[in-house]
């Protein structure tokens, strides 16, 4: 028998459409005889996508085979998100078969750009995190590493949001999978028992003799059961089409489902309590049923434990099982596997693995613990207070009693060892404590996350630099510098460049050739184009186009047309009180104002600009979704005054996502990454709209502070105060010794005036700049914020020089490829390998 991946796979249209008829036929259930041109764009989509997932799977069976075969160390990357966007188009672009299917579907009356936009976002993340798990898998599987995601299979992943009648954000819940999803394989068969309450055993000392067992085992019994069922995702690498020797390696993305353990109560039902039968079973669903849409904020809500435990207990069991089948001693587990922690979220996967060893494996605490620290490594994504996952012990004792023992262990443990280090310094104790001690005591899954993993990595140099000072700092000087590094964010060059703009990628590639596409770094070969007066001109050609497109949408969202001549102005990202959009929106009533106070000849002088917004508010975050509704306000005079015709428009694009990304970033002139200094981890759509020939406004900050040094200052618009004087400045503001920005001041009347609608509804948002209410420092930064802004419109007068300086910093981003940021991950944190697939052949 000879697996079917060898033989040829669709070299001409007719194989490929007889794919999809069959799908469209059988799978799909429609009738094809008079012809596929009739079928609805949904279910050539569909069709199409099936045809694609067969393929696929077949990549996917090799690359599994190949990986057992030679048995080598494997990474797993545990993240509570996923933002993979659509998948059509990714797979499309990494098997290099767009020209191909795009051909065989044009010859069937159909047009595959708009299947493709048939597809929904499969959205199970909030931002930045959730993305660059996306990414990260993409880069993982192109530079073939044998690695797999596990996640949550949420019913519903972020909402949707539409903006209502008051300019208000209005969320409505995506059932992305109610018409079903294409590209995922259900596992009947992989299955794991999931545990929840009960109580804690002692194991009697007859087995404990006669299992061997250490004299930490306990047993947990009891509470409730739920099924977490296995979803496959195929994730295909991109296959560089140099060489003849094509390495198609496709890892898995293994999504969790709650399923009831007992489906039904027949008892309760033929009593003829019918809804209480069902109730039970209808519970256990609940678990995987939606992702929490908190960015940056932490919220200590049962359920969301429950998705943490019930998603780790089952990919943990389902790592161990794989471990298990090697024959392997435990011994080696940590030369054979890599787990690494996305944030907090997965952190429970300490205890967890301890108790596996401990009181299923039958290992003593100082023979497990090693391996458990030698297994998992951690990356954290924030420094801001009100981000730090902490959760009730008690509640913890309910739920997991077992893991609520194991944490107090670890940390007995943890605490003498640093009492015996540090003998004088009692207060330290009670700083690194995995507990906090209080009327409340609760467990700080950072801690708990750093005491067990062997490394742990911020995500830009500045932020893993701050986390050492602050954080971290005790835990330096208790486990040493080396086990902090870090690794700065990257992007996925195949969708962020690529897919999301083509136009670029063409004329990028008849200069260059394609090679960027798995060498960012063989961008620097533009740089000589940077004067080129052709190569200039094609240039501003694309980005023109790209508005084109962009303006198009807002067209048919908004009604509003966009100038797209004019300078575009881009922020787009969660809305969050420390990314400041209100500096922004503060800075465009300004100009709004300067503008209406011009005369017609200095009019004539000014930079025209369109001013675009957009970003999900967590539901229950007041403040983001009043800047929402301000935004839109401001938007709505503005567009209306024809004072300002032609020179000023300001948008908010609904419901920004990963293919609104997609469609958006390459029409950036200039992007807006404003962050207070110290509160950006790193920020990654910094990274992406400077690679799509934009320039970047921003604070020192998260990773901007590398993309100046890698594209230099000349190139960047950096303003506003520096992360080491925050501290200062918020103490100025406490003690009353600092006045409001003058042309602050001017913003905050007219709003007051009322000019933007009901003065005192906003006034909670003004109230936020006043005195020591100024958190976030717009005022300390106002000044120097419309002050850079002047800049740009004096460097954009200049076309010539603008895209010289666009070309310049786009030849200089080769750093910032998820290739780079995975490579560093193997070869600094997890001691991985690439495979070749083709040795399990
Ligand atoms: C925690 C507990 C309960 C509910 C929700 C959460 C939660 C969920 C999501 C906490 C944080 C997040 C997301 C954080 C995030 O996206 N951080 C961003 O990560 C990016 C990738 O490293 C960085 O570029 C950004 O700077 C950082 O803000």
């Amino acid at each position: 028998w000879k697996s079917l991946s060898l033989t040829p796979y669709w070299s001409t249209s007719p194989e490929f459409q007889k794919d999809f008829i069959r799908h469209v036929e059988t799978s799909l259930a429609h009738s094809a005889l008079l012809g596929v041109r009739g079928v609805d764009i949904w279910t050539a989509y569909f069709a199409t996508s099936l045809a694609l997932r067969d393929r696929l799977i077949l990549h996917w069976n090799m690359t599994q085979q190949a990986h057992t075969r030679v048995d080598r160390k494997r990474v797993y990357y545990l993240s509570l998100e996923f933002l993979l966007g659509r998948t059509l188009s990714s797979t499309l672009t990494n098997l290099h078969l767009q020209p191909l299917l795009a051909k065989a579907l044009a010859d069937l009356g159909l047009d595959l750009a708009q299947l493709g936009d048939a597809e929904p976002d499969a959205a199970l993340g909030n931002g930045g995190l959730g993305r660059l798990a996306a990414c990260f898998l993409d880069s993982l599987a192109t530079l073939n590493y044998p690695a797999w995601g596990y996640g949550v299979r949420y019913d519903y992943g972020i909402f949707r949001q539409e903006i209502g009648g008051e300019g208000e954000q209005v969320e409505v819940a995506e059932g992305w999978l109610s018409s079903g999803y294409p590209w995922e394989v259900r596992r009947e068969d992989v299955r794991v028992l999931v545990r929840f309450g009960g109580w804690v055993e002692d194991v009697g000392a007859e087995e404990r003799e006669r299992e061997e067992m250490s004299k930490e085992a306990r047993r947990w019994v009891g509470g409730e059961e739920v099924w977490a069922v296995a979803y496959d995702v195929p994730i295909p690498g991109y296959v560089p089409t140099e060489g003849n020797h094509p390495n198609h390696t496709t890892n898995n993305l293994r999504l969790w489902s709650a399923k009831p353990a007992i489906e039904f109560d027949f008892q309760r039902f033929n009593r003829g309590e019918y809804e209480e039968s069902v109730r039970d079973a209808q519970r256990a669903g609940t678990i995987s049923a939606v992702l929490y849409p908190n960015d940056n904020v932490y919220v200590g809500k049962e359920l969301r434990l429950k998705q943490q435990y019930f998603w780790i207990r089952a990919s943990l069991y389902d790592i161990l099982r794989r471990f298990r089948k090697t024959e392997r001693g435990w011994g080696e587990l940590p030369r054979q596997v890599a787990i690494q922690l996305n944030d907090t979220h997965p952190t429970l996967a300490v205890p967890e693995l301890l108790r596996v060893l401990v009181d299923e494996e039958g290992m003593a605490y100082e023979e497990a613990w090693p391996l458990v620290v030698g297994v998992f490594a951690h990356t954290n994504h924030t420094v801001l207070p009100e981000a730090l996952e902490r959760w009730e012990v008690g509640m913890i004792q309910r739920l997991l009693p077992r893991h609520m023992e194991l944490i107090y262990l670890i940390n007995w443990h943890f605490l003498s060892d640093v009492s015996k280090k540090f003998p004088d310094d009692r207060e330290l104790l009670g700083r690194v404590s995995i507990i906090e001690e209080g009327h409340v005591k609760m467990v700080r899954m950072a801690h708990l996350a750093v005491v067990g993993s062997h490394k742990v990595n911020g995500v830009a140099e500045l932020h893993s630099d701050l986390i050492t000072k602050t954080i971290f700092k005790d835990f330096v000087r208790v486990f040493g510098r080396d086990r902090f590094l870090n690794v700065t964010n990257g992007i996925t060059p195949r969708r962020w460049l690529y897919q999301a703009n083509p136009g670029l990628t063409a004329l990028i590639q008849s200069k260059i050739g394609t090679k960027f596409l798995t060498d960012l770094t063989a961008l620097h070969e533009l740089g000589q184009y940077a004067t080129d007066k052709e190569f200039g001109k094609r240039w501003r050609e694309v980005k023109y186009r790209n508005k084109q497109r962009l303006a198009a949408h807002v067209l048919e969202v908004s009604g509003i047309a966009l100038n797209c001549d004019a300078l575009w102005d881009v922020q787009v990202k969660r809305i969050h009180e420390y990314k400041r959009q209100t500096l922004n929106i503060y800075g465009v009533v300004s100009r709004w104002l300067r503008l209406r106070a011009m005369s017609p000849a200095e009019k004539r002088n000014v930079v025209p600009r369109v001013c675009i917004f957009g970003g999900k508010a967590a539901p229950g975050y007041r403040m983001a979704k009043l800047i929402i509704k301000f935004i839109n306000a401001v938007a709505r005079v503005v567009n209306a005054d024809p004072e300002v015709e032609g020179l000023l428009q300001v948008v908010f694009v609904p419901d920004y996502n990963v293919s609104k990304a997609e469609l958006i970033i390459p029409a950036n002139d200039i992007s807006e990454h404003i962050s207070t200094a110290g509160t950006e981890a790193s920020g990654t759509s910094n990274m992406k709209f400077v690679l799509n020939g934009g320039l970047i406004i921003g604070t020192v900050d998260g990773a901007n502070v590398e993309i100046v040094r890698e594209i230099g200052e000349e190139n960047i618009f950096l303003f506003g105060n520096l992360a080491e004087d925050v501290e200062d400045l918020r103490f100025a503001h406490r003690y009353g010794k600092v006045r409001m920005d003058p042309g602050l001041e001017v913003v905050v009347r007219e709003i007051e005036k009322g000019t933007f609608g009901d003065g005192r509804e906003f006034g909670e948002l003004v109230e936020a700049v006043r005195g020591d209410r100024d958190h976030y420092l717009i005022s300390d930064d106002f000044g120097a914020y419309l002050h850079a802004q002047d800049l740009v419109d004096e460097a954009y007068r200049d076309q010539a020089g603008w895209t010289q300086k666009c070309i310049t910093a786009v030849s200089k981003m080769g750093f910032f490829s998820s290739d780079r940021s995975i490579r560093e991950y193997a070869e600094k944190i997890w001691e991985v390998e690439p495979v070749d697939v083709n040795d399990g052949v």
